[in-house]
């Protein structure tokens, strides 16, 4: 008897997305007629992709799970997650797979398991994606990568820098960016820039370009990049303080997370926003947009860079358990107070608000909404990026990194007689 999967979140192509967050789904026999439960295993059978389940919403899914599925057809409900460090490599990679007893395989469903990788290790056919994705967005100069350029300048620049909402504000931006491109290819999630280690990979004609003696940004012909086109002007510039093969000029992942210390409070940790953050834009030569704040988001690289001061944070929270905006330590007032940085307080320019002490204008609409999950909603606030996998929260924001598990916080232990 045929039994089907359903997961929600499917997009108009009855495509499902993944992370390494539990999404609770059902299977049920369709056209039953039997008069007693029948009994079947969920298992993970795709090629790449690994996947868990669960009874529950619980941070130790497992490979099979046995469900006794109601004869009347009636659903069950169980929990689906990507398995840590097995994620997607395209789409239907990753299989969920329904045996009987005897072991015929009587469901099955694909899905994607997408996952934010590091750029250095990136398998070339995502890297293509992500270029083509990119290169679609910009059209020339004419594509909504207009709007990221226009939201990131000197007259916005308090709006997320120099404050406690840098690390909130830029993940929002990340995400804003990645589902515009998911837009043009489901498929599609920012890779990371690792800065404190080489990424020869990353420098390359096939990536994100070769700098030659003149800073000029070089690409193999054809490169989805080739055309790349802000403030009007045609390509990128990049030179670097650095050996192109080696780390930028900051500080260890290890002494980043170090920075929280002492009590791993982010009033520390926000430092980050100097070294390693600042330092790597400034890993670059002064003539290269991404070492100004204002020109920054000219080179694309940008957000590759940002994923990483993301992924930084979203490390931290998961080590340090700071996913609850509520908790005194992961997250401070702003200094000096200014609106924008508050838990409470809307972020531009996807709240509209325009004129003092907000910019002139506000770039970019609405933040974009997604199938996968209704967080952080169109108008978000500060406190709406702290949970990014959803372990405090009832919802993620839809998007993992390859080295930050899905990890339910510790239960508080009532105090005793
Ligand atoms: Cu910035």
């Amino acid at each position: 008897m045929p039994v089907q999967i359903d997961i929600p979140g499917a997009d108009a192509q009855g495509r499902v997305f993944l992370t390494w967050t539990p999404v609770q789904a059902t299977a049920r026999l369709v056209g039953g007629t039997a008069t007693g439960p029948v009994n079947v295993s969920l298992s993970s059978a795709g090629t790449v992709g690994g996947l868990v389940f669960d009874t529950v919403r619980s941070s130790q899914g497992a490979a099979t799970l046995q469900l006794a599925l109601p004869g009347n057809g009636q659903p069950t409900t169980f929990w689906i997650a990507g398995e840590f460090q097995k994620p997607s490599s395209a789409y239907g990679d990753a299989v969920v797979q329904a045996k009987d007893t005897t072991g015929n395989v009587v469901g099955s469903k694909a899905v994607m398991v997408r996952i934010r990788k590091n750029a250095q290790t990136l398998p070339a056919p995502e890297r293509d994606r992500y270029l083509a994705a990119l290169g679609t967005l910009n059209a020339q100069g004419q594509g909504a990568y207009k709007d990221f350029r226009d939201m990131h300048t000197a007259a916005s620049n308090f709006e997320m820098h120099g404050n406690m909402g840098f690390l909130p504000w830029h993940r929002a931006y990340v995400l804003d960016l990645e589902r515009a491109l998911q837009a043009i290819d489901a498929t599609v999630a920012v890779p990371y820039w690792r800065f404190d280690k080489g990424a020869a990979a990353l420098f390359t004609q096939d990536f994100m370009g070769q700098s030659d003696a003149n800073a000029n940004v070089v690409f193999r012909p054809g490169h989805a990049l080739e055309h790349w086109v802000t403030d009007s002007r045609l390509g990128i510039t990049r030179g670097f303080n650095f050996p192109v093969g080696g780390p930028a000029h900051v500080i260890s992942e290890f002494d980043t997370f170090a920075l929280g210390e002492p009590g791993d409070v982010f009033a520390g940790f926000h430092d980050m926003e100097g070294d390693p953050h600042g330092n790597a834009h400034t890993s670059f030569t002064r003539i290269s947009p991404i070492s100004q704040v204002p020109l920054a988001v000219r080179d694309p690289l940008f957000f590759m860079l940002h994923a990483n001061v993301d992924r930084l944070w979203a490390k931290w929270q998961w080590v340090k358990h700071r996913e609850n905006s509520t908790d005194a330590s992961a997250y401070a007032p702003p200094s000096p107070p200014r609106i924008g940085h508050n838990l409470g307080d809307t972020m531009w320019p996807w709240n509209g608000i325009t004129g003092r002490p907000r910019p002139p204008t506000a770039p970019g609409g609405r933040f974009p909404t997604t199938v996968v999950t209704p967080a952080p909603g169109q108008t978000p606030k500060v406190q709406d990026m702290f949970d990014h996998l959803g372990v405090v929260s009832t919802n993620s924001l839809g998007y993992a990194y390859d080295d930050v598990p899905f990890e339910l916080p510790p239960t508080v232990v009532a105090g005793g007689p």
